[in-house]
């Protein structure tokens, strides 16, 4: 109920009236004002005033369960099931076995904080208390295991516009799936499938966004950035959470549709930090310099050595650094 009433209070742009709640959802008075109580002791400015009504004031940058679906508009499986978390290790560990338990596709795993949080190839990913998304979606896509990379490109693509629009910040994808804003990682993305030849179990894909983080641990504190420290401003994290969710939505049924990202490519491109930027591919046995000429439709990049031949780099083979630094 409290969910309800929240959504209520966010709808309406005056006072809600205690009455209007009590019609709407079929619930005495008493109801609503502890229900009410419950949302201020979590941060919700509500003023109550007589004759009027409810009115939410300002919205606090908490997260809950409720907070989030609060929030989802317009979605048709994206978070179905959240499991929220105030302290967890990894969200990805957690959402592996959620699945090996049958949990179902769209369901959304979120801390508050990681312990163990995880990059790619070992490395490892700076969780902290209350500032970040620490999140993982599980997918059970219907299509071969072998056309899954795209997801990530995918998962990069519906972050950026959640970004964009709700920051108003120039946000960019560094191929594969980094997102920048000013030269500077404040995303990251570690998809993690469990397949059989032919088919796929499920994939997870764990998303790290840092929002409001106002300081960086030293060793990365260089490269690392967050939308507050780029915007100026605290953001709320439940609203990236529920747009990232239905521009997902949107990229996922067109992917599914080619299995590949045919239908993407033009709009991850204009996207793409380093396309006709100078690169260098850092791979283990060959590292080379070229330009990057945007993706293909398998989500490789195309890059152009020096004696104008043309590469397909596949994503997680290498690495991608600018001649001069991260971009
Ligand atoms: P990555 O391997 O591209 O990036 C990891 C590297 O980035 C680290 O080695 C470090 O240099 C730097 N780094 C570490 N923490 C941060 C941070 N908070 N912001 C910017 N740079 C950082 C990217 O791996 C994949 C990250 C996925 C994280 C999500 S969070 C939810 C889910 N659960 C989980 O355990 N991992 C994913």
């Amino acid at each position: 109920m409290k969910e309800k009433i929240l959504r209520m209070l966010k709808e309406t742009e005056g006072y809600v009236s205690g009455q209007e709640i009590c019609e709407l959802l079929g619930v005495s008075r008493t109801a609503v004002w502890k229900n009410i109580n419950q949302l201020k002791e979590e941060g919700y400015e509500i003023e109550a005033v007589q004759n009027r009504g409810y009115i939410l004031k300002q919205t606090a940058d908490s997260l809950s369960e409720f907070e989030i679906k609060s929030e989802i508009n317009g979605c048709e499986w994206f978070a179905g099931d959240i499991y929220f978390y105030h302290e967890i290790g990894s969200t990805n560990d957690e959402c592996k076995k959620l699945a090996e338990e049958g949990a179902k596709h769209g369901t959304l795993v979120v801390a508050e904080k990681q312990t163990k949080g995880k990059g790619r190839r070992g490395r490892s990913w700076e969780s902290p208390k209350g500032t970040g998304i620490w999140m993982t979606l599980l997918l059970r896509p219907d299509i071969e295991p072998y056309n899954s990379s795209g997801l990530t490109l995918v998962t990069a693509m519906a972050i950026n516009k959640a970004v964009q629009e709700i920051t108003g910040l120039d946000a960019k994808i560094k191929w594969p799936n980094d997102i920048v804003v000013n030269g500077k990682k404040v995303t990251g993305i570690l998809t993690e499938m469990s397949a059989q030849p032919e088919m796929i179990n499920y994939i997870v894909i764990g998303i790290g966004i840092n929002v409001n983080t106002e300081e960086f641990p030293e060793d990365i504190a260089k490269t690392a950035s967050s939308l507050k420290i780029e915007s100026g401003k605290t953001i709320k994290r439940s609203s990236i959470i529920a747009l990232f969710g239905k521009y997902f939505e949107q990229y996922y049924a067109k992917y599914i549709k080619t299995q590949d990202m045919s239908l993407l490519i033009d709009e991850y491109n204009k996207e793409l930090i380093n396309v006709d930027r100078q690169i260098k591919v850092l791979a283990k046995e060959n590292s080379y310099t070229g330009i990057a000429k945007g993706i293909n439709r398998h989500g490789e990049l195309i890059v152009e050595t020096e004696n104008k031949e043309l590469k397909n780099v596949v994503a997680g083979e290498v690495s991608v650094r600018g001649l001069y630094g991260y971009v």
